[in-house]
């Protein structure tokens, strides 16, 4: 049994989607960012973090790595040439969607008002750019890692939907249908459904 500490609306979910891909019973506690209890379980306060028999595992791209290793499932083994390459895609999808989407992120809601940049205009170009390399790297797809669904991809789609959702950055045609082939898979719907009823159940 998992416990995810963080919050469906926030980079939880892609941990959620990985458990649900997976098969794997979990639940979440709903805790926000740099709380007490949050810090109680990850020194940086940010979310998610996976509790493993109660201990902590923090960071959503660590979690689900950890989790594909744990399980043999959506990865290619550690030592493999195709491993490398998948982790390249999710390292391309930290520094290049993620990076965007952050930093805009940061600089429009997250900073104190008097510590931010107009620096939103560069994200979405560094987001466009992004896509153009993304496309190549996706191929004939219809993965990142051809026939082979992959954490990396839960990471992409989220990333794009993420970009595309909470600035209205457009999306390339491709990677629109790429995103909502990933989007449409059974297991996020039943992630998104338990996160729901958690937060209902909550509230
Ligand atoms: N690389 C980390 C980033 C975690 C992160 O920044 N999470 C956000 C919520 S999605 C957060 O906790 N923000 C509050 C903060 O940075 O203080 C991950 O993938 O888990």
């Amino acid at each position: 049994m998992y416990t995810i500490v963080g919050n469906p609306r926030n980079r939880s979910l892609r941990v959620m989607w990985a458990l649900e891909e997976m098969g794997q019973d979990w639940s979440m506690e709903l805790v926000g960012p740099q709380t007490e209890r949050m810090l109680a379980v990850n020194a940086t306060g940010k979310a998610p973090v996976l509790l493993v028999d109660g201990e902590p595992v923090a960071d959503s791209v660590a979690i689900v790595t950890f989790l594909a290793d744990r399980h043999g499932a959506l990865t290619f083994p550690a030592g493999t040439l195709e491993r490398a390459r998948q982790d390249a895609a999710v390292q391309f999808c930290v520094d290049e969607l993620e990076g965007a989407c952050w930093t805009a992120a940061k600089n429009e809601f997250i900073h104190p008002e008097d510590k931010r940049s107009p620096v939103k205009p560069t994200c979405a170009y560094e987001f466009e750019l992004a896509q153009k390399r993304l496309e190549r790297m996706l191929g004939k797809g219809p993965w990142v890692m051809g026939e082979t669904f992959t954490i990396a991809d839960i990471l992409i789609a989220h990333t794009l939907s993420w970009g595309e959702r909470m600035f209205q950055w457009p999306l390339t045609e491709k990677l629109a249908a790429y995103k909502d082939r990933a989007m449409s898979r059974p297991a996020l719907g039943a992630a998104m459904a338990k996160g729901k009823a958690a937060m209902e159940a909550a509230a």
